[in-house]
């Protein structure tokens, strides 16, 4: 049985701190911070801050980070960035499935149960399609054999998110990215299976970000927030 890295779903989104800096980003989720599950940290906040901006955002707003690096290459590299995520207090890293099993293996071994390995899956822009889509399946099958914490799916493509989860089971979360700026509705993300929509602009970006972080929310539950 896996731990639950980023404990049980509450309003069952993440948030996607892609803004540039920590104080950018810390200005939006005092305001949102309830209305959220995990915080989201892409490769240009860890550049720009360090890798230390993983636990200051985990300490500062008490929830699970999720390092979404897209790991992507040789297993004695990946299994560095792993552990640079588990060292810094991250909940779970975000691997490419098509690094191969050798690499994923080395991965979870790395991760050593202290955070989840979830794997990239399927890219939501138009260019996914071409080469990342027609592997998706396959690589959702090994994530399932690895028993992985979960995976990847596009949250802009319902009848996708179906797919995935029929392939890996009941269990692995399933983290969507795409929704709100890219077309994705939260609601269809759970409908269809989703665990958690991943949004960044359409809370970080609007005119009133708590107003629009319950707007998300209110598709799950259909009824006011407050
Ligand atoms: O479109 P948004 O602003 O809600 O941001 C989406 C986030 O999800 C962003 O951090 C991006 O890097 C990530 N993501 C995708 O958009 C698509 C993927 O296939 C994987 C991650």
């Amino acid at each position: 049985m896996q731990k639950t890295f980023f404990g049980s779903p509450r309003t069952h989104i993440i948030f996607a701190a892609d803004l540039e800096t920590y104080d950018q980003n810390a200005r939006v989720l005092e305001q949102v911070h309830e209305h959220i599950d995990v915080i989201k940290v892409n490769t240009p906040l860890v550049f720009h801050e360090g890798p230390s901006v993983i636990r200051r955002l985990q300490e500062t707003f008490q929830k699970p980070v999720f390092a979404d690096l897209k790991v992507a290459d040789v297993p004695h590299t990946d299994v560095k960035i792993v552990r640079m995520v588990a060292d810094n207090g991250g909940a779970a890293v975000m691997v490419h499935g098509f690094v191969g099993p050798d690499a994923l293996i080395d991965c979870v071994e790395a991760a050593n149960d202290e955070i989840g390995i979830i794997m990239q899956l399927e890219l939501t822009n138009p260019g996914g399609k071409v080469f990342t889509a027609p592997i998706a399946n396959d690589l959702a099958k090994l994530a399932a054999d690895l028993n992985l914490y979960g995976t990847q799916a596009p949250g802009n493509r319902p009848d996708r998110i179906a797919d995935i989860r029929s392939i890996i089971g009941p269990d692995p979360v399933i983290v969507c990215c795409g929704v709100g700026a890219q077309g994705g509705k939260h609601q269809s993300v759970l409908d269809a299976g989703g665990t958690y929509s991943i949004v960044g602009r359409a809370i970080y970006a609007a005119d009133d970000p708590v107003a629009a972080a319950k707007n998300i929310r209110l598709s799950k539950e259909k009824q006011p927030v407050v």
